[in-house]
């Protein structure tokens, strides 16, 4: 079974998922194994790799130590081309669709082409939201794109779905890594009703309380980074 027909069993008996979110510019390979052992312990489901910036070595090795060591699947979060791993099982090839940057509507997939075309990874196409999150966060910064407005529902809606009928088979809403509000449960549950690929939601979540009630709103996947970095315990709380 691939990573996506999984997830797509999980929305369709409510099974909720975990992502965890592993920044290769911040983990060693040495912190990988340690972090494995925490994570096999944990609800965590899936671990994404991936930053905006890196643009070390140790990504195949890294990627290949998360793999092996806990047994997960482990997804490649990309900002960047060079930031593709084989040793990952998939990525996520995401098009930021609240942007209007071309470089990360198209121009980073089709240089992506030559290793992706020779790799295993499964493709999953994603429609990737940049939501407000109440300050400037490193994907806005990079992509030098504006996000969607906190409170703008309609057309956060509209984006996501108009990424459905492209084809998109997930669609994510990020407020960015450390964002001092999350995505408002108002949207992800307006969102998660009006569409009918799975739901990914990341940035700013900060307690597993956080986490059940974006899983109530609708959200079939949430993303934590920065509370796991900050808080090893954190899954625990
Ligand atoms: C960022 O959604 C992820 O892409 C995780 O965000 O670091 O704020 O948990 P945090």
């Amino acid at each position: 079974m691939t990573i996506y027909q999984d997830i797509l069993i999980a929305k369709k008996n409510h099974r909720k998922l975990l992502a965890i979110l592993i920044d290769p510019e911040k983990v060693t390979v040495t912190q990988g194994f340690d972090l494995s052992k925490i994570l096999i312990n944990s609800p965590v489901t899936h671990i994404f790799v991936g930053g905006s910036s890196y643009n070390g070595t140790h990504l195949d090795e890294l990627t290949a130590v998360l793999k092996t060591t806990t047994n997960l699947p482990v997804l490649i979060f990309p900002g960047h081309p060079s930031q593709i791993s084989n040793s990952a099982d998939g990525i996520l090839f995401l098009s930021l669709l609240s942007g209007r940057n071309p470089e990360y509507l198209i121009e980073h997939h089709i240089n992506s082409v030559d290793i992706l075309a020779k790799s295993n990874l499964e493709i999953i196409p994603t429609g990737y939201l940049l939501i407000d999150g109440g300050k400037e966060t490193a994907v806005q910064r990079v992509s030098q794109t504006q996000p969607i407005e906190h409170a703008n529902i309609e057309l956060a809606y509209k984006t996501a779905k108009a990424g459905e009928f492209l084809g998109k088979k997930l669609i994510y809403l990020e407020a960015g890594s450390g964002a001092k509000q999350h995505v408002s449960l108002e949207m992800i549950r307006y969102i998660a009703q009006n569409i009918e690929v799975p739901l990914i939601v990341g940035g700013g979540i900060c307690s597993m309380q956080t986490v059940r009630d974006i899983y109530n709103a609708g959200a079939d996947l949430v993303v934590i980074g920065t509370a796991f970095e900050n808080n090893s315990n954190f899954f625990n709380l």
